[in-house]
């Protein structure tokens, strides 16, 4: 088992405090740069590795980082504390994005990252919660990620807790159709405490969703299974913040955040190849310019 880093997570914590004394340009720029470093964090991850799924973490760090750098009510030295928000990503291959922002917030040594997916380390290709802090549930077979995350809704509602649950879905991993048995049931139980969040890239594996099976019209779906639905810009910081939130009424709220996978490297924007496919060395150093700017 991994543990907390101290001065990363100290770090956190004045990051926390600079971003809730800010105005709201100034969040923008916090949230975009730290995304974008993960961003080149999770890049160089992949690269050593030569192997990770770089197009749906690039899609997904603008979400990740608002929830850990900016709302969730978490704290990295105390993992387990009982009453922490809940955090599932659903779309598990995207495991390296959730590794760059845990360690970002000192979960665990950056140091770490080092080992993402070699032998014997805790950083496999899926997330794994017996081995990782910060990690609630395991994932990676698509569809079971929002299901657990009912769960959990219905856990905190049972012990009067006043803990959010909130779950990342992938657009393609919504063909699965337990995602829909799990939101008849939020639906049903009307569990306020609930958030999911559509990464809305328009790519699956090897196609595009829509050629796959059509997912539109999403936001009727979602309503039709008793659900409060907010559709936004994915990579706009403080419409995310604001859609996490948001004052919620008495039924589940679905986040449809409209991204770009492969965003922020020209080369890898909404090219289906970019699922999983590995930048070579030279490719790194251009899209960490990119990242950079
Ligand atoms: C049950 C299951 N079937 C197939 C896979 C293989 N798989 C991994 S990622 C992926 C595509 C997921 O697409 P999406 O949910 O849109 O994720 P994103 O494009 O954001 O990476 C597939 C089919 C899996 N992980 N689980």
């Amino acid at each position: 088992m991994l543990v907390a880093d101290p001065r990363t997570a100290a770090a956190w914590r004045r990051f926390r405090q600079e971003f809730a004394d800010a105005g709201p340009e100034r969040r923008r720029e916090m949230l975009r740069e730290r995304a974008n470093q993960s961003r080149t964090t999770d890049l160089h991850m992949i690269g050593r590795a030569g192997l990770g799924h770089v197009g749906g973490d690039m899609s997904v760090l603008d979400i990740l980082t608002t929830l850990f750098f900016g709302v969730l009510r978490v704290d990295p030295e105390k993992p387990d504390w009982a009453d922490r928000d809940r955090l599932v990503l659903s779309k598990g291959h995207t495991a390296g994005a959730l590794y760059a922002t845990l360690a970002a917030s000192g979960f665990f040594a950056e140091a770490e990252l080092e080992t993402f997916a070699g032998p014997l380390s805790a950083l496999n290709g899926h997330p794994n919660r017996v081995k990782v802090p910060g990690v609630e549930t395991n994932t990676g077979p698509l569809g079971h990620g929002l299901p657990v995350s009912v769960g959990m809704a219905v856990a905190a509602k049972l012990s009067s807790s006043s803990r959010h649950v909130y779950v990342v879905l992938g657009d393609g991993e919504l063909q699965e159709g337990s995602n829909w048995e799990a939101a008849m049931t939020a639906g049903h139980r009307r569990l306020d405490n609930l958030t999911a969040i559509v990464d809305r890239n328009r790519l699956q594996q090897g196609a595009r969703t829509e050629e796959t099976n059509t997912l539109d019209p999403l936001d009727d779906k979602f309503r039709a299974f008793g659900w409060d639905v907010l559709e936004i810009d994915g990579h706009d910081h403080l419409s995310l913040y604001d859609a996490f939130t948001a004052a919620r009424g008495e039924r589940p709220t679905c986040v449809i955040a409209n991204t770009t996978k492969g965003r922020g490297v020209s080369f890898m924007e909404d090219r289906v190849e970019w699922h999983h496919k590995v930048p070579s060395a030279e490719q790194i150093v251009t899209a960490a310019a990119e990242l950079a700017r």
